[in-house]
């Protein structure tokens, strides 16, 4: 579903419009991200666990080959990428880092993401999820010719489930003056829980400039007439060390090993009582463990926090 918020009152002045007047409105709204293309690449981080023993975790084969396999994808669409290592419990762990040629370097927008799974399973939905849609973001970055104000900068972290290291690691290499580049981090870990919760970071406690974050993606879900809820993630993902750099932050979530109240399943659907994610961490968590409309959705609704944020 594409989300189109702004310009919708020019349109309407405009008024009944031809092709060609329709063609401006929607060239500048988000673009719509199509869940068949991050569910293709769900279907691949699946495939390069199976071949590999299962799992995508740390130190494991299955990582690296995420790494290369999302870096080739990002690579053939001219994004210029780096790998970065580290070291955590004895094995090399790795960053993803890319960035898309062009906007003001010194006002960077960044969408992050861990790529590691658990060593129990395949990590499909925490978090092939939100690394498939953030991979399918950037991909629409260069289909669509969007030329941002802001630079824009992606990162699939390593190592996030041994306690948020890749991630750390990162924000930690950062010069001082590189770190204060970096104007907002946007996070997306777990966005296709079976049993969904629409859940926004809430940006009480965190740098100032996070509120608009906040805002903009329930607003992202207001025009796709989804209700959300704010929920303190506190330090469970990969935005905790850009909060500590004082960086503003936000992100989605649709649950994971919490219950869905009777309220949740009455305005959400799904099943009251049940864990968000019962697969949560475990081999279970395979492609059939997405709710496709909560991957669409918020795929969706990350495309519409980047070109709003970054426009
Ligand atoms: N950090 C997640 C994990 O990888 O296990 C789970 C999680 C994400 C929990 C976001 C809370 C909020
Ligand atoms: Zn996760």
């Amino acid at each position: 579903m594409r989300i189109i918020t702004a310009l919708l009152a020019s349109a309407a002045l405009i008024g009944a419009g031809t092709a060609a007047q329709a063609a401006p409105v929607t060239a500048l709204a988000a673009p719509n991200i199509s869940v068949a293309a991050v569910q293709a690449d769900l279907n691949q981080l699946q495939s390069i666990a199976t071949a590999n023993g299962g799992n995508r975790a740390h130190g494991r084969p299955g990582y690296l080959a995420s790494v290369n396999w999302v870096k080739s994808k990002l690579d053939a669409a001219g994004f210029v990428t780096r790998v970065q290592s580290f070291t955590n419990g004895g094995a090399t762990g790795y960053n993803l880092i890319a960035d898309w040629p062009g906007g003001d370097p010194n006002d960077i927008v960044m969408l992050g993401s861990h790529l590691d799974s658990v060593t129990a399973g395949p990590g499909i939905n925490d978090n092939g999820s939100g690394s498939a849609s953030n991979l399918e973001v950037a991909l629409a970055v260069k289909a669509t010719g969007f030329k941002p104000t802001k630079h824009l900068r992606f990162g699939w972290w390593g190592a996030e489930e041994r306690g948020l290291i890749g991630s750390t690691f990162y924000v930690n290499s950062l010069p001082a003056a590189e770190k204060s580049k970096i104007k907002a981090y946007l996070n997306f870990d777990m966005t296709g829980s079976p049993n969904p919760g629409y859940f926004v970071y809430s940006a009480s406690g965190q740098p100032s400039g996070s509120l608009k974050l906040q805002q903009t993606l329930q607003a992202g879900f207001t025009a796709l007439n989804v209700q959300t809820e704010l929920t303190s993630v506190g330090g469970r993902s990969d935005h905790a060390a850009f909060a500590r750099a004082g960086i503003p932050i936000g992100g989605t979530f649709t649950g994971a090993e919490g219950t869905k109240t009777s309220a949740q399943a009455a305005k959400w659907g799904g099943t009251a009582g049940q864990a968000y994610d019962r697969c949560y961490h475990r081999s279970c968590d395979t492609t059939a463990n997405i709710n496709a409309t909560a991957l669409d959705r918020n795929a969706d609704v990350i495309a519409h926090a980047l070109w709003t944020t970054a426009a």
